[in-house]
């Protein structure tokens, strides 16, 4: 083992992240986000996590950001822009693997000729469902809950803006977030940066709502399809989006179509952001609906009675899982709004962060969610029927002591479920085979210092 000093990183006022303890693990250490601007804090939202009955009342805003400093929603964002070269400049590229891009066929399925699948070099997830990384300095994906009766709920593509035609936008939100609500139900939300941008009071309903906030890009490629330069676009834009609106910075991400390589990854880590994947796939998105496809909802239904009558029959009991749901039309919401009170009957559902014990999924050390190891005071359910307002609360929730923070060590294999899947908006159809090894974060207390050495070891 060789100590060495990679750098000195200066830090604002706030949190930091070190990498585990070195005879252990070697992960790349990183620091929370300089290159971010420091927006005003939204007077609408909370400091910390919701302690008081939730908002459930029907109408947000649908003022947009100031999308004059955004790139055009759902587009490819501009590689020479002044804060994404900063970005880029700020990145160790040697630390970061030099996978080739990869291409997307003229139907949009990516193409695999020419990669090495048996020795799968830059474990890409799209050939392989890899999600333990080749390269030792980078954490494995997160793609499961380890407890066996958990259902790790999350959804992709939000936040759901409206549409204009009035007959979907009864569907866009905050309808899935007071359904939500109204079950005292949290998920973990994998958002659009585009999205945001055009509709940030619905992230930040979801934020006081108790959600955990993570980034899905700003305009949904194919990211091993990108070059270095727009997989740190797509990412910056959606950060600042997310900031922006709610104040806070997201320390997790989940690739769009689950396409993500190491070297994909690697830039994502050092842009603080830790990938999540996904064990079961409902494949909602493709049901017919604008953007959805021709899967039938009653196929749809037969996924989620089979993964209950697997749990109830005894024969689901090895590990729990995260599900991949979007939040995308009527049709999706209304899976949710059907499925979700069976599902709570049968599993533990939860977000994500609460499964793994990551109490604090965003580098603001205020917002400390509870998790299985950590039961914080919980926000009051809301009925149905009740609008009821808010409670700020300023001060944060937890003051943590050094404590490890996430945690996956269990090993285990799925068969792999591969089907085809055609050029979607949603992820692809594969459900992943897992293998989610160990990574202990240790988070700091407060740290007001301004600047820190940061120590990589190196095996
Ligand atoms: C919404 O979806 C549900 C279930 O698929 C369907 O019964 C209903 O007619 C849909 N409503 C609209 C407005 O599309
Ligand atoms: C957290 O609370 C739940 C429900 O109140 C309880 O079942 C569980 O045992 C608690 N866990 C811990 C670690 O205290
Ligand atoms: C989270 O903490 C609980 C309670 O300490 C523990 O039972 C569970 O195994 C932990 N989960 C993980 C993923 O470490
Ligand atoms: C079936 C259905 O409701 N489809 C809708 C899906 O969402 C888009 C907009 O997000 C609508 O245009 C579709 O009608
Ligand atoms: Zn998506």
């Amino acid at each position: 083992m060789q100590l060495a000093i990679i750098g000195a990183m200066v830090l604002a006022t706030g949190s930091f992240v070190s990498a585990a303890t070195p005879t252990s693990s070697g992960i790349l250490a990183v620091a929370s986000p300089t290159w971010l601007p420091d927006f005003p804090k939204p007077s609408n939202v909370l400091s910390g996590y919701p302690t008081g009955p939730l908002d459930t009342t029907s109408t947000l805003s649908h003022d947009s950001l100031d999308l004059t400093v955004y790139p055009e929603p759902w587009t490819s964002p501009s590689t020479t822009h002044a804060e994404v070269q900063a970005v880029f400049n700020a990145i160790d590229w040697d630390h970061v693997p030099a996978a080739s891009t990869h291409k997307a066929k003229s139907n949009g399925d990516l193409d695999f000729a020419g990669y090495d699948e048996n020795t799968d070099p830059y474990c890409w997830w799209s050939d392989t469902n890899c999600v333990d990384p080749k390269v030792t300095y980078l954490p494995s994906d997160i793609s499961y809950c380890p407890n066996a009766g958990d259902w790790g709920l999350t959804y992709d593509d939000g936040p759901f803006n409206p549409t204009g035609n009035s007959a979907v936008d009864k569907y866009a939100e905050p309808n899935l977030y007071n359904f939500l609500a109204t079950t005292n139900q949290k998920s973990t939300l994998f958002y659009i940066g585009s999205n945001v941008a055009t509709f940030p009071a619905a992230a930040q309903r979801a934020l006081n709502d108790g959600h955990v906030l993570c980034v899905h890009t700003w305009s949904h490629p194919q990211m091993t399809s990108q070059s270095n330069i727009q997989v740190v676009a797509e990412l910056y834009w959606t950060l600042r989006a997310i900031k922006e609106a709610t104040g806070i910075t997201s320390r997790c991400w989940r690739p769009p179509y689950g396409d993500v390589d190491d070297r994909v990854r690697a830039i994502a880590w050092q842009m603080g952001l830790r990938t999540i994947l996904w064990d079961e796939d409902t494949n909602d998105w493709d049901m017919p609906g604008e953007g959805g496809g021709n899967l039938a909802p009653s196929k749809v239904d037969s996924y989620f009675q089979g993964w209950i009558d697997a749990r109830n029959s005894g024969k689901d009991n090895k590990r729990g899982h995260i599900v991949l749901e979007h939040e995308l039309n009527n049709s999706t919401v209304s899976m949710t709004e059907k499925w979700l009170p069976k599902l709570q009957q049968v599993f533990n559902v939860v977000s994500v962060h609460a499964c793994m014990n990551i109490s604090q999924p965003y580098w603001e050390e205020n917002w400390v969610y509870p998790t299985e190891a950590n039961n914080i005071t919980t926000s009051t359910p809301v009925s149905a029927s009740s609008a009821a307002s808010q409670s700020f609360s300023a001060t944060p929730v937890l003051s943590l002591a050094p404590s490890a923070v996430s945690s996956a060590s269990s090993s285990a294999a799925d068969s792999s479920d591969k089907q085809s899947d055609s050029a979607s908006s949603a992820e692809g159809l594969k459900s992943a085979s897992t293998d989610s090894g160990a990574s202990n974060l240790f988070v700091s207390g407060s740290i007001t210092l301004v600047a820190i050495a940061t120590a990589l070891w190196l095996s």
